[in-house]
């Protein structure tokens, strides 16, 4: 049945065609400039003039930064007379046709921005009430095409209703809001001018299949990346991307939002980073940050003319998701007009680190690799490339003469001729797919006489399942799902897995884990859990181990808390109360309590709290390290983590005066790593501590 359904989605790859939009322009992802990022919906007009002439002055337009946008709050919040809609004086004294012609004589495209509602987006909670084009459509594309437009950046807000100012959700249908863009789409090539179409609807109700390359030569794909910048943006966006990134097409592209480039929030490493995803991903690259003011560092990331080149490579196809080795390192590549495939391998580790990439994650055993981020030739790679990479930084590789290696061949394993235990059950997609559900909060899938091979050892798995998990604001695990894999009995390792489409319906097929632990033979255990989260997990529906391919994941080599020390608990324990399941809330913040366990013993629990420059599993890993500098019968508690802070709380039958971080991971035999539970206090009395997922750990309550 399983094997079927991957068939048919097989197929389905093959009759996908690309309908993009036939305006002749936007036929390589758009470059230039908007403000956003930078100054919100409050530029000047002399800060607009600047902003031109510093894109041709600094050297970017000459390099493809041609289209020098406006965003949101130019506009008035009333038509004029006639109905047409116009500008706000006070910030543009000379009116937008001026600077239009400004744009257009430094040699540049001009684009305006506009909005799909009854008012448009702006910065002040919904209450500027700048006009919206909705029910002015053939009239405002007119409008901006007698001011000589070349661009419009179409928007989503009051989309529903003059009260509903920013909906994620929204109670429109799908055709509803698709019906926004098209009716636009078509008031523009009414106007007779090519004018750029950039739908701009966040990314809400998968606008990549509606499909949105017949509407727009560009769809946002995600919530906004900023303003303010930040890491953990890009990994919700990156996220987001993955099961769409065969929608992007000449002409029509997935818009992962303005660079953060030259803004604050993001180290160099992250900004090269995001600048060559984005380039690879052929997301429109839009610079959005303060020309009057651009770093060297800032200038040579965006003015790398090999990166460019992704970006503009005239195939137009996207990298797509390869490979995640979770909390380590990401494998995507894509093919280039030229025969070459360029491979991105991101950092996830929050250190700079000795990394390695396995040409088979790309489906290559050797290729001549050139740098594209530093130009330098790497020669013949053969098996694997290994380089120090910053944290959060990246390998951007051209690989050409690429020798294919063999693809894996799998066993597939229904998922549901598992055994299924504390609430997962079967759910029926259609009449090819049957996938588990609630493999999570206690929900356990276990498949059992999974082939070993005639070794054993370390096997690749492939996982079919669905995640619709979509969000729009940042969480532990933005736009992925973590599931914990356990080989016969072994620690569970942490996977965490992209959303497979903003829906429960649609697969993701091959997502591939090596996990040791395998015995010779049709004698393996393998069980998928996570002990946290409710609700319909990543259904997996089949599991493959290989006989024979040894293909192990990565060892951590350090681990970034080495002997720093906590200072005096910042709460101390006050009150009784056991703590239950579920974990709290995201807002609730740990109450300073005194525990009595489930046995009537009174404890002291301290709470720290504590910040970090690292990653929040960094923390999780660190306390979980000093477990076994504690006295007997004391414990980790639970941590808490939001963001780079966390709430740590000890629970001691005597205190000691101070606990220290200690560096144990060498302790923790790899790849045990992920799974903490290798780093736990070896009591034999202890129960099990459980992984809660998401950043939370906790202990179980029995
Ligand atoms: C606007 O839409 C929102 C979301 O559906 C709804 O809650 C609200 O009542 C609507 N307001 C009006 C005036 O229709
Ligand atoms: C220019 O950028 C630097 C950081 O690159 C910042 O420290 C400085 O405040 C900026 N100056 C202005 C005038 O914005
Ligand atoms: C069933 O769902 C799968 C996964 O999304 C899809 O590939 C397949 O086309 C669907 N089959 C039918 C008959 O709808
Ligand atoms: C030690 C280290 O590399 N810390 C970095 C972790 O990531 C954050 C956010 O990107 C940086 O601000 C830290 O400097």
């Amino acid at each position: 049945m399983l094997t079927r359904s991957l068939k048919i989605l097989v197929s389905l790859s093959f009759f996908y065609t690309a309908l993009a939009l036939n305006n002749g322009v936007g036929v390589t992802p758009a470059m230039g400039y908007n403000p956003y990022n930078a100054f919100l919906c409050s530029t000047t007009e002399a800060q607009y003039h600047t902003a031109a002439q510093s894109l041709v002055s600094l050297g970017l337009s000459a390099l493809g930064y041609n289209y020098f946008n406006i965003d949101c709050g130019w506009q008035s919040t009333a038509r004029d007379s006639a109905g047409k809609i116009t500008w706000d004086p006070k910030i543009l004294p000379s009116g937008v046709p001026a600077l239009g012609t400004f744009v257009h004589n430094l040699g540049l495209k001009f684009g305006v921005y506009s909005d799909g509602g009854v008012f448009a987006c702006d910065f002040v909670g919904g209450t500027a009430h700048y006009v919206g084009s909705l029910g002015h459509e053939t009239s405002d594309a007119v409008t901006f095409a007698s001011w000589g437009a070349d661009y419009l950046k179409y928007d989503n807000c009051y989309a529903v209703n003059s009260t509903d100012f920013v909906d994620f959700n929204p109670p429109i249908s799908i055709e509803a809001r698709k019906t926004h863009y098209i009716t636009m789409r078509d008031a523009l090539a009414a106007s007779g001018r090519p004018i750029l179409f950039s739908a701009c609807e966040w990314g809400v109700q998968d606008p990549a299949r509606w499909p949105a390359s017949s509407v727009a030569n560009s769809w946002r794909i995600s919530n906004d990346i900023g303003p303010p910048a930040s890491w953990d943006n890009l990994f919700r966006i990156i996220n987001q991307v993955v099961p769409i990134t065969q929608f992007a097409g000449p002409g029509g592209f997935n818009d992962l939002d303005m660079l953060e480039v030259g803004n604050s929030g993001l180290t160099a490493a992250e900004q090269q980073t995001h600048f060559a995803f984005w380039a690879a991903a052929k997301s429109p690259l839009i610079i959005s940050t303060d020309l009057t003011n651009v770093s060297s560092q800032t200038s040579s990331i965006l003015k790398n003319t090999r990166i460019i080149a992704l970006n503009q490579d005239s195939l137009g196809k996207s990298i797509s998701f390869k490979r995640r080795y979770t909390n380590d390192h990401d494998v995507w590549s894509g093919p280039l007009a030229d025969g070459s495939t360029v491979a991105v391998v991101i950092n996830w580790e929050n250190a700079s680190r000795s990394l390695t990439f396995n040409l088979a994650d790309v489906g290559f055993s050797s290729a001549t690799a050139t740098d594209l981020i530093t130009g330098a030739s790497l020669g013949k790679l053969s098996t694997s490339f290994t380089t120090t990479v910053a944290a959060h930084g990246s390998m951007v590789l051209k690989l050409t003469g690429g020798v294919s290696v063999a693809s894996p061949v799998f066993t597939f394993y229904a998922a549901t001729s598992g055994t299924l235990a504390g609430g997962a059950a079967p759910r029926v997609v259609n009449s090819s797919v049957t996938v588990v559900g609630f493999v999570g909060n206690g929900g356990t899938l276990t498949l059992t006489g999974v082939d070993g091979g005639t070794a054993g050892g370390t096997k690749l798995l492939s996982f079919d399942y669905i995640n619709g998990d979509v969000t729009f604001t940042n969480t532990a695990c933005s736009n992925c799902r973590n599931t914990f894999v356990s080989v016969n009995g072994g620690a569970a390792v942490q996977v965490q897995m992209p959303i497979s489409a903003q829906s429960w319906d649609i697969l993701l097929s091959g997502y591939l884990v090596s996990l040791p632990g395998f015995k010779a033979g049709k004698t393996n255990t393998i069980t998928l859990s996570n002990p946290a989260v409710a609700g319909l997990r990543p259904a997996n529906s089949a599991v493959a181990p290989l006989p024979g391919l040894v293909n192990p994941g990565p060892t951590l080599s350090s681990v970034q808390y080495s002997g720093a020390t906590l200072g005096p608990p910042t709460s101390e324990a006050t009150s009784s109360r056991v703590r239950h399941d579920p974990p709290p809330a995201d807002e609730e913040t740990f109450p300073a309590k005194r525990q009595r366990t489930q046995d009537g013993e009174h404890h002291d629990v301290l709470f720290y709290e504590v910040a970090t420059t690292g990653e929040p599993r960094d923390i999780a890993r660190a306390a979980c390290m000093a477990i076994p500098n504690l006295n007997a019968g004391s414990f980790l508690n639970a941590i808490r983590v939001r963001g780079r802070a966390a709430t740590i709380s000890i629970r001691f039958r005597s205190r000691p005066l101070a606990l220290t971080f200690i560096d144990a991971i060498q302790n923790c035999p790899p790849p045990n790593f992920d799974g903490l539970h290798a780093c736990w206090a070896p009591a034999a009395a202890d129960p099990i501590a459980i992984i809660r997922g998401d950043g939370y750990i906790a202990r179980s309550t029995g």
